[in-house]
């Protein structure tokens, strides 16, 4: 269960953001409206939500996920393998230390994004991307055992991020889509396949028993209805549009 998020209210520069969706530019005004209601949501489903506020020298800064692994024993700073997003880093710690005693960093050469990262009870997916190399998974998983967790690493093909593919909506279920669907890595799970044309709701949101998915995947939000499992959708239109997703827009803990 999670107790606390952490979100950022995008900058006026996130129409720069890095893009490989080819849905035009995010319109500023309708991100800043979607970006309150996904944070109203959150503080719905009971969470204590803190607001971080803009930082227009990052366009990606409001994918605040990527910055840190929140874990239930430790927070881990990453270090982004995006250059335009290193930066973004800076001052999480002072953040973080609000919550957690225990604070670790991810250092040169390693390079780690936490969408990379997925959280299966004390066991953490690492997916090696074009963000996160092995040298990153590395530190992470050595930094994971010490706080008596695992970690394992994924290789990724296309996706942007581990997550980008897979999340996991606990009790076992794995919402799965493309590259994913066929790898043994996962064929331990009851695994919900996404139709390739919803691929982009495989990004969607386990909070405390709920399961935020993405508007416009109907058919998506129905097989996870069916799974037993209570939906509730948002507008992340414009956060797609710079290859955004929900798990990116919050640190949940
Ligand atoms: C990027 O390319 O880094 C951003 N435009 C999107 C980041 C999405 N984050 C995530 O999946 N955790």
């Amino acid at each position: 269960m999670f107790k606390n998020a952490i979100v950022r209210t995008p900058s006026g520069s996130i129409i720069n953001g890095l893009s490989t969706s080819g849905l035009g530019k995010p319109v500023y005004s309708l991100a800043l409206e979607q970006h309150e209601k996904y944070t109203e949501t959150l503080k719905s489903i009971g969470l204590n939500v803190r607001v971080l506020p803009a930082d227009e020298s990052f366009p990606d800064s409001t994918f605040i996920e990527d910055t840190a692994l929140c874990t239930p024993d430790c927070a881990i700073i990453t270090r982004p393998g995006a250059e335009t997003r290193r930066g973004e880093t800076e001052g999480m710690k002072n953040v973080l230390q609000h919550y957690y005693s225990a604070i670790e960093e991810i250092i040169s050469p390693g390079t780690l994004e936490a969408g990379d990262v997925m959280m299966v009870g004390k066991h953490f997916f690492i997916g090696i991307s074009k963000r996160t190399n092995n040298a990153g998974a590395d530190q992470l998983i050595d930094i994971l055992v010490r706080y008596n967790m695992t970690g394992s690493k994924v290789p990724l093909n296309k996706m942007l991020h581990l997550k980008s593919g897979v999340s996991y909506l606990e009790n076992n279920i794995l919402l799965i889509a493309g590259e994913f669907k066929k790898n043994k890595i996962f064929e331990q799970f009851t695994r919900i396949e996404i139709d390739d044309n919803e691929n982009y709701a495989a990004n969607s949101l386990w909070i405390n028993g709920k399961v935020i998915v993405p508007e416009g995947f109907p058919a998506t939000r129905a097989k996870i209805e069916k799974a037993g499992l209570e939906t509730l959708s948002i507008d992340v239109s414009e956060f797609r549009k710079v290859d955004g997703g929900l798990s990116c827009l919050s640190l949940r803990f």
